[in-house]
């Protein structure tokens, strides 16, 4: 496959770091100083605390610094961010929710994906690897109601665990799509079952991985961004029971609630999710 040769952890960073470049500070202008002032003072201390407690030396210190120049130049921020800070975020925003569960959305995300109606099938290449997957459930707000129209984006790896404008040689728009509910808020997704995901291991955040002893593998998942006018989007992934890798995530992203119950069915697999969504 070229995209194997291809895929370096480089590529697909500068991809992900081009979407988040755009400046998200005009959101946070209102901010006052006191809170800056707060926040930043508080992880400059964890990171002192850290280095008086483990005598960190000057060649740490210097190893550090160089790191995280190469981690803005492999684009590896977004990735490194949504690996390891952005579940407690994802964890203090909706804690109060009463719908489904969300997790992360992490760093390969791409709006405005295809509209392919209620019955969908995803984009895939010929001869397209994986299992058949036929992905259905029902929107409705948290009592229950049907909410006609809601919206359901969906975007996962291929077979070899790359994404679609992420990777090279896959096709804008693979496996991602843009599903409209029917009048009972029902949608039918034919797709193929993702594999698991390791994630790149050629850049900076690899490099950290390695040192460290640990593994980079997330689970298969199916990311999801579930949406309806006047309900809270709630943005989450699902994943598959048995993987290796549901009790460790790299990413700390997995959670009970998010666990399908996918059945063989003639030529496939088939699961029903659904969702409840909280109003704004
Ligand atoms: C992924 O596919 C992903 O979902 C996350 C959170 C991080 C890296 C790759
Ligand atoms: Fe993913």
């Amino acid at each position: 496959m070229t995209t194997e040769t291809t895929a370096t952890a480089a590529a697909s960073g500068a991809k992900a770091t081009e979407r988040f470049a755009a400046d998200k500070l005009a959101n946070v202008a209102d901010t006052p100083p006191e809170r800056v002032s707060m926040l930043a003072r508080e992880v400059l201390d964890g990171i002192h605390a850290t280095i008086r407690k483990h005598g960190v030396t000057y060649d740490e210190y210097n190893a550090l610094k160089s790191w995280l120049i190469n981690v803005g130049q492999d684009g590896e921020w977004p990735l490194f961010l949504d690996v390891w800070v952005e579940h407690v975020v994802e964890e203090v925003a909706n804690e109060s929710r009463q719908g489904s569960k969300g997790t992360i959305e992490g760093p390969y995300y791409v709006p405005n994906a295809p509209e392919l109606g209620s019955e969908a099938t995803l984009p895939t290449r010929d001869g397209e690897k994986g299992t058949p997957l036929l992905f259905q459930g029902q929107v409705t707000d948290t009592d229950g109601t049907p909410l006609a129209g809601a919206k359901v984006e969906i975007w996962h790896a291929d077979d070899e665990g790359y994404y679609s404008q992420f990777a090279p040689g896959i096709p804008e728009w693979n496996l991602r799509g843009t599903v409209t509910c029917d009048g009972e808020g029902r949608f039918w997704i034919h797709t193929l079952r993702p594999a698991p995901y390791q994630i790149p291991t050629d850049g900076s955040c690899g490099k950290l991985i390695s040192a460290a002893g640990w593994h980079a593998w997330r689970p298969a998942h199916v990311h999801l961004k579930v949406s309806a006018d006047g309900y809270q989007l709630v943005t989450t992934q699902l994943y598959f029971p048995g993987d290796p890798h549901n009790e460790d995530d790299i990413a700390s992203a997995v959670k009970p609630e998010l666990m399908l119950d996918p059945r063989q069915v003639d030529g496939g697999e088939q699961v029903t999710y659904d969702f409840a969504l909280d109003r704004a």
